[in-house]
C-alpha cells in the first residue's frame, strides 16, 4: 500500500494491520508515511485515546491488538477505498443528530462527500418531525453530503440511490426478506432495519445540497428498542442466520465506499438507471396498499415507480394518480 503526503491514523492503522500483529519499528512507520518519529509517536496516542490497544517497546516498536477495533473514524476511514466520500469525516460518541451537524458544516463549506457519524444521537430524527431511535453501542447512525448538479423535484431519486446502496452493503450477510418498502424503508419482511431521511438546501431551480442521513439498526437485540417500536423495528444481527455481531465500522466504511459507487453511476447513467435498480429490491410495487395523509386515508395498489422516483397507485376508485413521499405514508393491507 502506497500513502499519501500528510498520513492520517488511519494510513497507521493500515500500515500496523499489514504486520498481523507484529511490532513494527518507529523508523519503518516514519518512512513509510513520510513523518518525524515525534509524529509517529504523536499519532500513536491519538489512536489509544480513540481506544485502540497499541503496545509501544522501545526496541521493537508498536503493535496493534487486531482482536480490539473501536469504533470510530480512522477503523472507518482505514476501509474506505473512495475517492471523495468520507476523507472528510467527523466522528462524536454523542451528538444531537448527524444531519443537524452536518447541515452546519455544509453551511460553513464542507466538501461534497464530507460524512458525520455518531455512536449516539439525543435528538436522532426521521420524517415529518418522527423520532429515530438511536441508542449507543448498537446501531449505524450516518449522514453524508451531496451537491449534485439538480432541480429540487429530482431530489427525491437520490433517497432511492441511497436505499439501493444499504441494501448492496447488506446484501453479503444474506439476509432473508431483505428490500424496501417505497420510498426510504430497508425492510427485513415487515420490520424496518434502516430508515433514511433526507433533507436539502436549494433555490428555485437547482440544489445547492443534500444530506443523506441514514439510520440502520445494526447489532440490537429484541430487547434493545423502545417499547413503541419493538414490534415494528428490527436489526442486522436478529436478522442474519448466525446472529453475530456485525463490526459497524466494516458496515460504516462499506457503505461510503457503496454510495460513492452508486451516486458517480447515477450521475453518469442518470435517474432512470437508479429506478431500475431500486426495483431489483422492491416490496412495494404489486401490492395493495393504504395511504395515509391529513385527508384520511384510502386503499390502492403500488403499480410503478416513475422515471423521477414517484409512486404511481390506482385507488380502489379506478383514479390513477402519482405519488411523492413525505405527502403520504403508506402502510401495508
Ligand atoms: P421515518 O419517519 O420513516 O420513520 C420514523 C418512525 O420509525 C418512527 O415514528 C418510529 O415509528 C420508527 N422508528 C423510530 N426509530 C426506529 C429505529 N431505530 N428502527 C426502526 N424504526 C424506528 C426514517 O424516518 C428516517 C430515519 C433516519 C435516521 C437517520 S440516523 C442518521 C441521521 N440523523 C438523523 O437525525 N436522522 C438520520
Amino acid at each position: 500500500m502506497t500513502f499519501r503526503q500528510g498520513a492520517s491514523g488511519s494510513d497507521l492503522i493500515a500500515l500496523l494491520s499489514e504486520s498481523s500483529g507484529n511490532y513494527v519499528s518507529g523508523e519503518y512507520i516514519s518512512q513509510r508515511l513520510g513523518i518525524t518519529r515525534a509524529a509517529v509517536w504523536k499519532k500513536i496516542a491519538a489512536l489509544k485515546k480513540e481506544g485502540y490497544r497499541i503496545e509501544a517497546s522501545t526496541k521493537k516498536g508498536y503493535r496493534l491488538d487486531l482482536s480490539a477495533n473501536p469504533y470510530g473514524k480512522s477503523a472507518i476511514q482505514s476501509g474506505l477505498s473512495t475517492v471523495r466520500f468520507g476523507r472528510t469525516l467527523e466522528f462524536h460518541k454523542t451528538i444531537s443528530s448527524t444531519n443537524t451537524v452536518l447541515k452546519q458544516l455544509a453551511a460553513n463549506g464542507a466538501p461534497e462527500g464530507a460524512v458525520v457519524v455518531a455512536d449516539s444521537q439525543e435528538n436522532g430524527r426521521g420524517r415529518l418531525g418522527r423520532n429515530w431511535a438511536s441508542a449507543p453501542g448498537l446501531g449505524l447512525w450516518m449522514s453524508l453530503l451531496l451537491k449534485p448538479q439538480l432541480h429540487p423535484s429530482e431530489v427525491q431519486t437520490l433517497t432511492l440511490a441511497a436505499s439501493v446502496a444499504v441494501c448492496r452493503v447488506l446484501e453479503p450477510l444474506k439476509i432473508p426478506g431483505l428490500g424496501i418498502k417505497w420510498p426510504n424503508d430497508i425492510m427485513v419482511g415487515n420490520k424496518k432495519v434502516c430508515g433514511i431521511l433526507t433533507e436539502l438546501s436549494a433555490e428555485a431551480e437547482r440544489v445547492a445540497w443534500v444530506i443523506l442521513g441514514i439510520g440502520i439498526n445494526v447489532n440490537h437485540q429484541k430487547q434493545d428498542f423502545p417499547k413503541d417500536i419493538a414490534a415494528i423495528a428490527t436489526s442486522v444481527r436478529l436478522s442474519t442466520q448466525n446472529h453475530d455481531s456485525v463490526d459497524r465500522s466494516v458496515l460504516a466504511s462499506g457503505l461510503i465506499n457503496e454510495m460513492e459507487q452508486v451516486y458517480d453511476d447515477y450521475i453518469r447513467k442518470g435517474s432512470a438507471w437508479i429506478v431500475d435498480e431500486w426495483k431489483k429490491w422492491n416490496l412495494t410495487l404489486g401490492k395493495r396498499i393504504r395511504l395515509l395523509s391529513q385527508n384520511g386515508e384510502t386503499t390502492a395498489v403500488a403499480q410503478d415507480i416513475t422515471p423521477d422516483g414517484k409512486l404511481v397507485v390506482k385507488r380502489d376508485d379506478g383514479t390513477i394518480s402519482e405519488i411523492l413521499s413525505g405527502e403520504i405514508s403508506i402502510r401495508s393491507v
